[in-house]
C-alpha cells in the first residue's frame, strides 16, 4: 500500500527562498504509473546551486511552473508500472540525476550523449525532482546504487560527482599534471579535489574563507588561493606550476570572474573546461587563444556510465561527500545560505524531516 500523501517542496514562481512552501499533496497511485515508470521513495536529497538558479529562474530557459525541484536523490523503489521490472524491482536503492529521461534512441544517445538528445528531461526542472518523499521515474534511467554506499552518500554524486568527474575527464588530464579547481571548497568542487587526486592529479584550489580553506586542503589541494584575498591569482598559479601555469581549469564556481581568470592561468595547450553555470558572456581573446593552443569545453552533468562508474569509486571509500544533514523544511534557509556562499561542501536533506 503506497502512502496516500506526499510531502514535497514546491514554488509556484520564480523568486528567492520565499518562493518555496512545504506541503503534503496527493500521492500517486499505483494504477496512474505509465508503462516502464516507477515509483522512486526518495529518502535523500542534495541541494545543488542549479536548484537555486531553477529558483531564481536565472538561466536562459525557466523551468516549468509550479516546480517542485531537485535532481541528486537517493531513495527505493516501491511500486512498478508495466515492463519497469526488466530493469528495477521494488526494494532496489537507485539514483535520481539531472537526466530524468531521454529518448535513448537519437543518434546522440546512441552515442552515450544523453545530455545533447532533443527529448531530454532535467529532473527538478523540466519535471518535477527529489524535493519529495515519492517522485515517479522512468524505471531505464535511474542508476542502480552499489551496496555499501550509504544513501544519504551517495545522493550528491549523483549530480555533484558525476558531473565533476565526467569534467575532468573532458580536461584530457594525465597523472602529474596540475588542475585548478575554481570552487573547490563548494558542492562540485570539493568532489572534484578528490576525484582529481584519485586520477593522479595535482590539485590547486580556489575559493574563499577559512572553512573552505581547511576543507580544500584537507581533501588534497596542495596549494589553495583566496580570490577574494588574493590580489593577483593568475601569478600565484604560475608561481606554483613551475612559471608556466595549469595544465587545465575545470570551473565549478558560478562566477563569470572565475572564468575570465582562468584564462589567464592555463598553460600553453591547457584545457578551459566549463562548469560552473552563471548566465553571463566570457569575453576570448581569439588571438591569444591561438597564439596558446587553448581549448575551452563545456560540460554537463555525465552519461550513465559516468554515473556507474562515479558511485563506485564513492562506494570505495575514495571519495566522500562532505555534507550537512538538514530537513526538507530548512529548503528555504539553504537557499539562504547558498545565496550568502556560507556552504562549504554540501547540503544533504532528510525529506522526511
Ligand atoms: O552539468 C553541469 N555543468 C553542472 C552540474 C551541476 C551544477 C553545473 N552546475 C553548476 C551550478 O548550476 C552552479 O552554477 O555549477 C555551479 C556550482 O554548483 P555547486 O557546486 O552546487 O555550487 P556551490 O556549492 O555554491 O559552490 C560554488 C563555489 O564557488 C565559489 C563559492 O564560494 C562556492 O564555494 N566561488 C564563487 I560563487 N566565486 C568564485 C570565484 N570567483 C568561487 N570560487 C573561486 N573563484
Ligand atoms: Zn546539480
Amino acid at each position: 500500500e503506497l502512502a496516500p500523501k506526499n510531502r514535497v517542496a514546491i514554488f509556484y514562481e520564480n523568486g528567492g527562498p520565499d518562493k518555496i512552501s512545504i506541503k503534503d499533496i496527493d500521492n500517486v497511485k499505483q494504477s496512474e504509473l505509465n508503462p516502464g515508470e516507477v515509483l522512486v521513495r526518495v529518502l535523500f536529497t542534495g541541494v545543488c546551486h542549479s536548484d537555486l538558479h531553477a529558483l531564481q529562474g536565472d538561466w536562459p530557459f525557466p523551468p516549468k511552473l509550479p516546480l517542485i525541484g531537485g535532481h541528486e536523490g537517493a531513495g527505493i523503489v516501491v511500486a512498478l508500472g508495466q515492463g519497469a521490472s526488466e530493469y528495477v524491482q521494488v526494494g532496489d536503492r537507485v539514483g535520481i540525476k539531472w537526466i530524468a529521461d531521454a529518448c535513448l534512441n537519437c543518434e546522440y544517445c546512441r552515442l552515450s550523449h544523453e545530455i545533447n538528445c532533443p527529448q531530454y528531461k532535467p529532473s527538478g526542472y523540466a519535471v518535477d525532482g527529489t524535493f519529495q518523499q515519492y517522485v515517479r521515474h522512468t524505471a531505464r534511467y535511474l542508476t542502480k546504487i552499489p551496496d555499501g554506499l550509504e544513501l544519504s552518500q551517495a545522493a550528491s554524486i549523483l549530480c555533484a560527482g558525476v558531473t565533476i568527474y565526467r569534467a575532468l575527464k573532458e580536461a584530457s588530464l594525465q597523472p602529474g599534471n596540475w588542475v585548478v579547481i575554481p570552487g573547490s571548497g563548494g558542492g562540485l568542487g570539493h568532489l572534484g579535489v578528490q576525484y582529481a587526486r584519485n586520477a593522479g592529479l595535482r590539485v590547486i584550489g580556489i575559493d574563499t574563507g577559512s572553512e573552505k580553506q581547511t576543507m580544500s586542503q584537507q581533501l588534497g589541494c596542495e596549494v589553495f588561493i583566496d580570490f577574494k584575498t588574493t590580489s593577483d591569482v593568475a601569478t600565484a598559479i604560475k608561481d606554483a606550476t613551475g612559471g608556466i601555469g595549469a595544465h587545465a581549469a575545470v570551473v565549478a564556481a558560478a562566477s563569470p570572474a572565475a572564468y575570465e581568470l582562468a584564462l589567464d592561468y592555463i598553460r600553453p595547450r591547457g584545457t578551459l573546461v566549463i562548469v560552473g553555470m552563471p548566465n553571463s558572456i566570457l569575453p576570448v581573446s581569439i588571438f591569444k587563444t591561438v597564439l596558446m593552443t587553448h581549448k575551452i569545453v563545456g560540460s554537463a552533468v555525465g552519461n550513465r556510465q559516468d554515473a556507474v562508474e562515479a558511485l563506485e569509486i564513492a562506494a570505495r571509500g575514495m571519495v566522500k561527500v562532505h555534507f550537512t544533514l538538514k530537513g526538507l523544511s530548512d529548503l528555504p534557509s539553504v537557499f539562504e545560505d547558498m545565496i550568502q556562499g556560507r556552504i562549504a561542501g554540501r547540503i544533504v536533506l532528510d525529506v522526511d524531516k
